[in-house]
């Protein structure tokens, strides 16, 4: 076989192939073991209680008066373990639908990008995922949500997509917050995040991960000129991931997945790839490749437009430009706005297809 090919989406471990939506439901657990045991660690468990305290409001009129609740969110009974979360709510009367970000580290989520989101309508949540474990090899793993399970193998990208998660537990029991409208949105290593958090969690209705590139929405068989490959990150970033993946390095074709498994996990729900086409070290020829055959997933189960792709020129960043372009798929997808964009346009027509196999027929 080509070593570029990507293992079939729905061809089980022993051979047999998924012929109904049961099928594909337990497949879904099968994919969903093996890229946790591999790729990025299993993720903390699911806290026993988890609990939001107000720590301020305001009404922020350099936000169309928007409210700024800030809650502090602490899970236990292990530990406890805190961190903050800050919500922009639109005036107006809810319930809203949310977007949430966690990459308040970069805060790349600026002012003009908070009223681009706040004027759509929607509640923007933020948190900032190195609070919940740092993006620090040198650190360790005597420090944050690690000391509280000292005996999971979780990296730091799973332990983020755990708070997200948690985020998530609190957002549905706010009055504000259309629960069924919830979006999650990050860039780069956030972005990696938000894809594996949306392939998990059921409750969340549209990932978006933004230049995510390698262990993101990338490719490890299919490596454009000058991407980042498993020897590249793992060499510079340890602490993301299980030791497991290193010895995938040089080795991607033994791999019993590629990242379109982890995306097509999260069909039939809401997914959009934002890209950069001069983002080589993302890889967007392989986010191509991945999103095409994760859609085979989506069409098995009714619902190839839920999954999108959009790219624009230029470099690794998540400026205004790609929000807008989430911001309308949400509509879209969310609220049945008519949109204007075509996110099935292939960026890369001479590319050639890389997997030879077609979702099954649907029973
Ligand atoms: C790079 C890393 C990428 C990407 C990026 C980022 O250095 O190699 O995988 O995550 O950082 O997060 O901005």
């Amino acid at each position: 076989m080509d070593s570029k090919e990507l293992p079939d989406l729905f061809r089980f471990d022993d051979g047999s192939r998924v012929v109904s939506k049961a099928d594909w439901r337990r497949r879904r657990e099968e994919l969903l073991s093996h890229i946790l045991e591999i790729e990025y660690g299993r993720l903390p468990p699911k806290p026993g209680w988890v609990r939001a305290d107000e720590l301020h409001s305001h009404v922020a009129e350099a936000f169309g008066n928007a409210r700024h609740v800030q809650y502090q969110i602490t899970t236990g009974p292990q530990g406890p373990f805190s961190f903050v979360m800050d919500l922009l709510v639109p005036d107006g009367n809810g319930p809203f639908p949310v977007i949430l970000n966690g990459d308040g580290c970069w805060k790349t989520v600026t002012d003009e990008i908070a009223m681009l989101v706040l004027l759509r309508g929607y509640i923007l949540a933020q948190f900032n995922r190195v609070t919940i474990v740092p993006d620090n090899a040198a650190l360790g793993k005597n420090v944050g949500l690690y000391r509280v399970y000292p005996h999971c193998d979780f990296g730091a990208i799973a332990a983020w997509a755990w708070g997200y998660h948690r985020c998530v537990d609190i957002l549905e029991t706010l009055q504000d917050v259309d629960r069924s409208r919830i979006s999650i949105v990050g860039h780069s290593r956030g972005g990696k995040t938000v894809l594996l958090a949306g392939a998990i969690d059921e409750r969340i209705a549209l990932s978006a991960p933004n230049n995510s590139g390698c262990c993101g929405a990338g490719c490890f068989r299919w490596q454009g000129s000058g991407s980042e490959t498993i020897a590249d990150i793992t060499r510079a970033f340890p602490h993301w991931f299980p030791r497991k993946l290193a010895e995938y390095a040089g080795r991607e074709a033994e791999l019993p997945f590629d990242q379109h498994s982890l995306k097509a996990l999260v069909a039939p729900r809401g997914l959009l790839q934002t890209e950069a086409l001069s983002d080589r070290w993302a890889n967007p020829e392989g986010s191509w490749q991945t999103f095409a055959a994760a859609k085979e997933a989506y069409t098995f189960l009714g619902v190839p437009e839920k999954a999108g792709f959009w790219f624009r020129e230029g470099g690794h960043g998540h400026g205004p430009e790609d929000w807008k372009a989430f911001l309308d798929f949400a509509d879209s997808l969310l609220f049945g706005k008519p949109v204007e964009r075509d996110f099935s346009a292939n960026p890369f027509p001479a590319l050639g297809s890389c997997f030879s196999w077609k979702s099954p027929p649907v029973s």
